[in-house]
């Protein structure tokens, strides 16, 4: 059965891929799965039918016969349960990959998240810019310790998993804040990841959307 996913109609970051619909798309290409693609304003994401999928009015949504899931770390779980290639057959070694998916979503996401939170709400306040390198050096804490854990592997552990998918699209979060250069280990698992072909044709699909080249909807 085609899944269906939820992403924006109207992406506030002008297909940059930064919605969490991309991660979502990135996992259903690396596993080989065809997906459709329900495109939602924000006023539809309130409403009681979208509401009904996702309890927070959200984007992004995974719909599969009578299955109905909401959170993209869950949705990437699930596709990655559901057909091989984003997870490891061993099972310590499974475990490892959903710790790392625990870990970028977890420990990486909160610290990257409040930049943009903070930019985009506090941006006029006078305090803004004595907070801001605050929030960068707890950012740079996170990335210190990832950069050191990666060394000079070319994934987290071992193969590429469904831990550096989330990874690597958490990180690109960063992109145009300049942070990530400082890690060029980092810089360079972020570029690694952005060249899988998998990666390259969910981006195209969700430009395509901002673009108005896109099929689906
Ligand atoms: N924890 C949830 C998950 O991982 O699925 C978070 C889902 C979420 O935040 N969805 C956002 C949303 O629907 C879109 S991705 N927001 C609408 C709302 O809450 O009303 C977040 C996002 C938005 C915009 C950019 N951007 O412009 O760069 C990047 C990411």
């Amino acid at each position: 059965m085609t899944p269906t996913i939820t992403a924006f109609e109207r992406s506030p970051d002008r297909g940059r891929g930064l919605a969490r619909d991309m991660r979502v798309r990135w996992a259903l290409e690396e596993v080989g799965q065809p997906y459709e693609v329900r495109l939602v304003s924000f006023s539809e994401m309130k409403e009681p039918a979208h509401l009904a999928l996702h309890p927070f009015g959200q984007i992004p949504t995974y719909e599969e016969g009578d299955l109905a899931l909401f959170e993209s770390g869950a949705i990437v779980f699930h596709i990655a349960e559901r057909h091989g290639g984003l997870l490891p057959d061993d099972a310590n070694a499974r475990a490892r990959a959903i710790s790392w998916m625990f870990a970028a979503l977890n420990t990486m996401e909160p610290p990257i998240l409040e930049r943009q939170t903070a930019r985009l709400l506090e941006g006029d306040k006078t305090w803004y810019e004595q907070r801001l390198p605050v929030v960068d050096d707890r950012i740079r804490d996170r990335l210190g310790e990832l950069s050191g854990r990666l060394g000079d592997a070319d994934w987290l552990d071992g193969a590429f998993s469904a831990g550096d998918l989330m990874m690597v699209h958490v990180l690109l979060r960063l992109s145009g804040s300049g942070i990530l250069d400082e890690y060029p280990n980092l810089s360079t698992y972020v570029a690694r990841g952005e060249a899988r072909p998998a990666y390259k044709r969910a981006f195209a699909a969700q430009l395509a959307v901002f673009t108005g080249k896109s099929q689906t909807g």
